[in-house]
């Protein structure tokens, strides 16, 4: 093995006592009830209902926990996060909504449940993203509260271009394209992964930090952290649709391979990708050395990323 992947290795054993099953079933039990409360059945039901049912589907709500840890961990609080960390789940099911339907991934099942489409129809579950979408948007700015006007504004921005052609559509329109593809580089696959799964990761950090009135100094290492567990769970993500299983995922394995898909064991291997993933984890608990004990929930999230098999 080589020297870094042992520093890494030896950085991600380090022992401590935090104790992360706790801390998460803790905080996401705090986001379903402030997700539950954040959308009434309206009129007409079938939309509000659709929408529920993929809002409330479970998950593991790793963006709005980490958008609560990290305003919290820079100065703020759970109360000032928390209309965003609602709304980053609000975009992150409404990309899972469109990701299954046909024209798309095509996928029945999603977090243990049929997918929405597959209960609603296509045109609702399309309709379903699109209000998830929009209400995202007008949660964060008629909820957050005790926040500078001028940093929620910052926030709203830097969602949008989260989402849009720099974000998770540029990275999921690549990604469409490079279906089928034998040839594709490390730097196309690292290019959809950054915009499709990492955007989104990099800005429930950052929008905690901004909440909060962080420093630039502390949001630069808090990019650089954000950016380096985005890409390490997209690896890893892509390890588990070889090796977990479809009850462990929720979803149905092996899709990848069966679409021909390149992902970074096609092009590395499973062993490389594992030790890329270590390393990038590493790295991004370096950025946090400056925390001491503070930043124990967001250390311990990171290295969760590389031992998860859900
Ligand atoms: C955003 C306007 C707009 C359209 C969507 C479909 C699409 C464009 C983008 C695809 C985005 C996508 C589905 C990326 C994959 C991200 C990913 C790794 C999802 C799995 O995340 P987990 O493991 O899932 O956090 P849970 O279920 O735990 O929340």
């Amino acid at each position: 093995m080589v020297k870094t992947d042992q520093k890494a290795t030896a950085q991600l054993e380090k022992p401590t006592t935090f104790d992360l099953n706790s801390y998460l079933k803790e905080q996401k039990a705090l986001v379903e009830t402030a997700l539950d409360q954040s959308l009434a059945i309206g009129i007409p039901e079938k939309i509000y209902e659709s929408m529920r049912y993929s809002l409330l589907a479970g998950g593991k709500r790793l963006r709005p926990i980490l958008c609560l840890a990290t305003c919290r961990l820079t100065g703020g609080s759970t109360e000032m996060a928390m209309p965003t960390a609602c709304a980053l789940e609000m975009i992150h099911t409404m990309s899972l909504i469109h990701d299954d339907l046909p024209a798309m991934d095509n996928d029945d099942y999603r977090r243990g449940k049929l997918t929405n489409h597959k209960v609603y129809g296509e045109d609702v579950a399309i309709l379903a993203g699109d209000g998830l979408l929009a209400y995202a948007f007008e949660y964060v700015a008629n909820k957050t509260d005790n926040v500078a006007p001028e940093n929620i504004i910052k926030v709203i921005a830097r969602l949008g271009n989260t989402v849009g052609a720099e974000g998770l559509v540029g990275g999921q329109v690549l990604d469409l394209e490079s279906e089928g593809k034998t040839d594709i580089t490390a730097e196309t696959l690292s290019f959809i992964h950054t915009h499709k799964t990492g955007a989104l990761l990099e800005t429930s950090v950052v929008t905690g930090a901004i909440l909060a009135g962080a420093s630039a100094e502390e949001i630069i290492k808090l990019t650089k952290y954000s950016q380096n567990i985005g890409l390490a769970f997209q690896i890893i993500d892509d390890i588990l649709d070889i090796t977990a299983t479809d009850e462990q995922l929720g979803k149905t394995a092996g899709k990848d391979l069966a679409a021909q898909k390149a992902t970074y064991p096609s092009l590395w291997g499973l062993e490389k990708s594992q030790a890329e993933a270590e390393k990038l984890i590493a790295e991004a608990l370096d950025q946090l050395a400056s925390y001491g004990e503070a930043a124990e929930p967001l250390r311990a999230i990171a290295k969760f990323i590389v031992t998860r098999n859900h």
